[in-house]
């Protein structure tokens, strides 16, 4: 859409000093409004929420106030990134305009902000979308109108050079134009873009991070997450329907370079409006959206529980933070949806019951434990963070494993005898018998790729909220054991 995304220096510092000028004078040099249109102001909301369904059936003049914010805030629990944003949020608030109507576009770059910033819409029919009308040092004004021709799903994007940095930093949203006619309510509307975030330190290293270019350019990123954080979509902040409730969802995918294979687990999408055109296809599973680019999916969960969205790039959704969660309420459908049933093979029998007795008593010892109070609460929420995505999936959430296949970590008289050590374990692994609280296990455990810190963190946390005792390590001595192993 945008030949000139890139502009020569000589161009750019141009347009920034046209844009130093002022509000008046660029306003003087615009295009004349259509006197006759009414005025409306775009009301702009948080994601995942959207701007109400328009309910008009001619055309406005529409009027949206988009401040550029550069904000530190978490993007992990206890990891701190700069956002450049659109209106504070990643991705930017969403606008909500009808087809014909004229956008009346105010961009405004704080005066605190750093760097100068500019908008391209894909909504936009004309060269480079507003980004050179838009492009304005910090503490100025842009005004740049446009007719809203064609409706769909547009992602808006700055593209202020190094582009891809910006878009990187979180400088991305979207505007939806409705058909004229108008589109048909749904219960619940949710705004979710994916975005790639490439940071100095690995995934979920504690503190601020920085931006790597080398790791934007070699396309590794660090995170994959919807909107704009590892869990902005999840526990608290999970999206929420009733079974029988329509579910629209308005997907982009920001980027600036990882594609998504949107699905979500536990779900056929009634219809997707493929790519954010005019034309849907019908139940569909997983659908594929480009970057900078757009869907709308709709569909009404018929059954409880939680729905997990991810990008089903799989990695990206268990290793790099794509998931997250649509709480599902209301009634059990066992006639659609069967909780099923599990027993042990017969020869296995005698171990399964035995084991499964066990535990009982122990979990008054753990609910002791948990009341432990916490030595550092940043290190034990970063534990916390560690085991949840590397360790609960075999050693179940709880940490009370699955008798006779993964032992548990939770009362484990195993850990107790020498908590440091089990550092080694996560460093190399381990394989072979082993007897935890009197039961045998011989699986295999595969060494977990984790900073020194992640390690020392979750078996702290283990130690602390597991198993009642006092953390045990630092990151220092997980370096001594690796350097031993020669690891
Ligand atoms: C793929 C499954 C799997 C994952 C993931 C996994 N483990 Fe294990 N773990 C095992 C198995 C299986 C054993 C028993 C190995 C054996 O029989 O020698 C084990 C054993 C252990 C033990 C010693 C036994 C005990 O109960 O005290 C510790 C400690 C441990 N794991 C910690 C962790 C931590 C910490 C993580 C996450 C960083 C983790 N494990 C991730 C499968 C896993
Ligand atoms: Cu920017």
């Amino acid at each position: 859409m945008n030949k000139n995304i890139q502009p020569r220096a000589r161009d750019r510092s141009t347009a920034i000093a046209a844009a130093l000028l002022g509000t008046a004078a660029f306003l003087a040099a615009g295009a004349a409004q259509p006197v006759t249109l009414p005025s409306v102001v775009q009301e702009l909301v948080a994601p995942p929420a959207v701007p109400p369904r328009i309910t008009r059936t001619t055309p406005a003049n529409v009027v949206v106030h988009l401040t550029v914010e550069e904000v530190e805030r978490e993007i992990a629990p206890g990891t701190r990134y700069t956002f450049w944003t659109f209106g504070g949020t990643v991705p930017g608030k969403m606008i909500r305009v009808r087809e014909g109507d004229t956008v009346e576009l105010h961009l405004e770059n704080l005066a605190g902000n750093k760097l100068p910033h500019n908008i391209d819409l894909h909504a936009v029919t004309g060269p480079g979308g507003g980004a050179a009308q838009t492009l304005i040092a910090p503490g100025n004004e842009a005004v740049f109108s446009f007719k809203a021709l064609s409706p769909g799903l547009y992602v808006y994007h700055c593209a202020t050079a190094p582009v891809a940095m910006h878009v990187a930093n979180g400088m991305y949203g979207m505007i939806l134009v409705e058909p004229a006619e108008g589109m048909q309510p749904a219960d619940h509307e949710y705004y979710v873009m994916q975005g790639d975030f490439y940071t100095s330190g690995a995934y979920r290293a504690a503190g601020l991070q920085n931006f790597d270019m080398q790791k934007a350019i070699d396309e590794r990123p660090t995170y994959v997450v919807f909107n704009g954080a590892d869990g902005a979509l999840t526990g608290p902040r999970a999206l929420k329907a009733r079974a029988g409730e329509s579910v629209r969802m308005f997907f982009g995918v920001g980027g600036p370079n990882v594609t998504s294979s949107f699905h979500v687990i536990g779900t056929i999408f009634d219809r997707v409006y493929t790519e954010g055109g005019k034309h849907y296809q019908e139940n569909v599973q997983t659908t594929m959206v480009p970057t900078g680019g757009a869907t709308i999916v709709e569909f009404t969960p018929r059954v409880p529980g939680d729905l997990a969205l991810v990008d089903h790039s799989l990695t990206r959704a268990f290793n790099k933070g794509a998931l997250g969660i649509l709480d599902v309420s209301g009634p059990e459908r066992p006639e659609i949806y069967a909780k099923g049933i599990k027993r042990p093979l017969a020869g296995a029998a005698v171990v399964a019951t035995k084991a499964v007795a066990k535990p009982a008593a122990a979990v008054a010892v753990a609910a002791a434990a948990k009341a432990a109070p916490a030595a550092a609460p940043a290190a034990q929420l970063r534990g916390r963070a560690v085991y949840d995505a590397n360790c609960s999936a075999c050693h179940q959430p709880d940490g009370k494993g699955v008798p006779g296949v993964f032992p548990p970590l939770a009362n484990s008289d195993f850990f107790q005898q020498r908590p440091y050590e089990m550092a080694h374990i996560v460093l190399n692994g381990r394989s072979g018998e082993l007897v935890v609280n009197g039961e045998h296990y011989n699986g295999v455990m595969p060494p977990q790729d984790l900073s020194d810190d992640d390690i020392a963190a979750v078996i702290n946390y283990i130690s602390t909220d597991m198993n009642n005792g006092k953390p045990v390590l630092d990151a220092d001595k997980v370096r001594a054991m690796r350097a031993s192993r020669g690891k």
